[in-house]
């Protein structure tokens, strides 16, 4: 590796759930952006700063790019990914070892249009049983474009992530740091508090209100030694809002706990967090509603 300074912006691009997110949080050491089995988890661009040695990788976490069910949220997040592309020095493209699927096609579609260097990073090869799988997995999927390195990974092991990162710095152009060494991400800790408030119910409630819920902050106050939170859950249909509370509040009160803890964590430091759910009709459709609650074409230029 050189000894000069490298620094750059590195997309980590793909279809959702291939691991995009798990591999931001893996290669930081530290959880900034939320991770769960349902697709469409991360809605937001976000970025992930590492400084290493006089490097510096910029990471940026895209929603998945996807290609169905086009309604005014789904157009969001393909925006925001097609805009994280934009301007970065190096794309990581993620796939699913032996699970190609049309998504996967659309992403290929999208990279034609793409002139910066694509390294290919097959991931999750910890579930593979037969590792002679891999070897022709990962032949046909270098046939279908020209890419200038390929990486099978475990974003969630680790496994052949320093090797990955090495030939990252190395393509990336010589400069110095944009970025103060300590910081992490682009993000508040209000965000990243609304965010990790959405993972614990996507979670749990994953199966019963696939995407149609999101997190507003009202409140995020230090008082007393405490960081006061208080956190509207926004649901579409009041029997939604049902099954958020659950049964005497069981369910509220559970993510409001696993939340807490990880907020916690994130600031280092005791949180006080209320939780209040609210119905707002179709906001999933509805442009107007999307940008008040925090979903903006302001927030793909960050
Ligand atoms: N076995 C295994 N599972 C993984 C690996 N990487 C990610 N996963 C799992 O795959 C699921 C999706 O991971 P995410 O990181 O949320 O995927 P994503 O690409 O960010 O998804 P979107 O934000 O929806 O586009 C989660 O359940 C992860 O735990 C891996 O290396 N091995
Ligand atoms: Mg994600």
């Amino acid at each position: 590796m050189s000894t000069e300074k490298h620094c750059g912006y590195v997309a980590l691009v793909g279809r959702p759930n291939v691991g995009k997110s798990t591999l931001l949080n893996r290669l930081l050491g530290q959880k900034i952006s939320i991770t769960s089995r349902k697709p469409q988890t991360t809605r937001h661009r976000l970025l992930g700063i590492k400084t290493v040695d006089h490097h510096q990788i910029i990471y940026v976490d895209t929603p998945g790019l996807h290609q169905h069910k086009l309604n005014a949220m789904n157009r969001y997040l393909n925006r925001a990914a097609m805009n994280s592309m934009e301007g970065v020095d190096v794309i990581v493209w993620l796939v699913e070892v032996l699970a190609w699927t049309e998504e996967d096609n659309y992403v290929l579609k999208v990279l034609e249009h793409i002139q910066v260097p694509v390294i290919l990073a097959i991931n999750k090869v910890d579930k593979l049983k037969d590792k002679t799988l891999l070897l022709p997995y990962l032949q046909e999927i270098a046939n279908k474009r020209l890419v200038v390195d390929v990486f099978p990974i475990s974003a969630r092991k680790g496994n052949n992530l320093v090797e990955l990162e090495g030939k990252i710095i190395n393509l990336l152009p010589i400069n110095n740091p944009v970025f103060p060494a300590e910081q992490i991400t682009d993000r508040s800790e209000r965000f990243l508090a609304a965010e990790l408030i959405r993972e614990k119910l996507i979670r749990r409630l994953g199966a019963e209100l696939p995407y149609r819920l999101t997190v507003q902050i009202e409140h995020f106050a230090n008082q007393d030694h405490f960081t006061h939170i208080s956190a509207i859950i926004w649901v579409e249909r009041p029997g939604q809002k049902v099954i958020v509370i659950g049964k005497q509040g069981s369910v509220l009160k559970a993510v409001g706990e696993e939340a807490r803890k990880d907020i916690e964590t994130m600031i280092a430091g005791k949180v006080f967090l209320q939780l209040w759910v609210k119905v707002k009709e179709k906001w999933c459709d509805d442009e107007n509603a999307l940008r008040q609650l925090g979903y903006s074409n302001d927030d793909l230029t960050k």
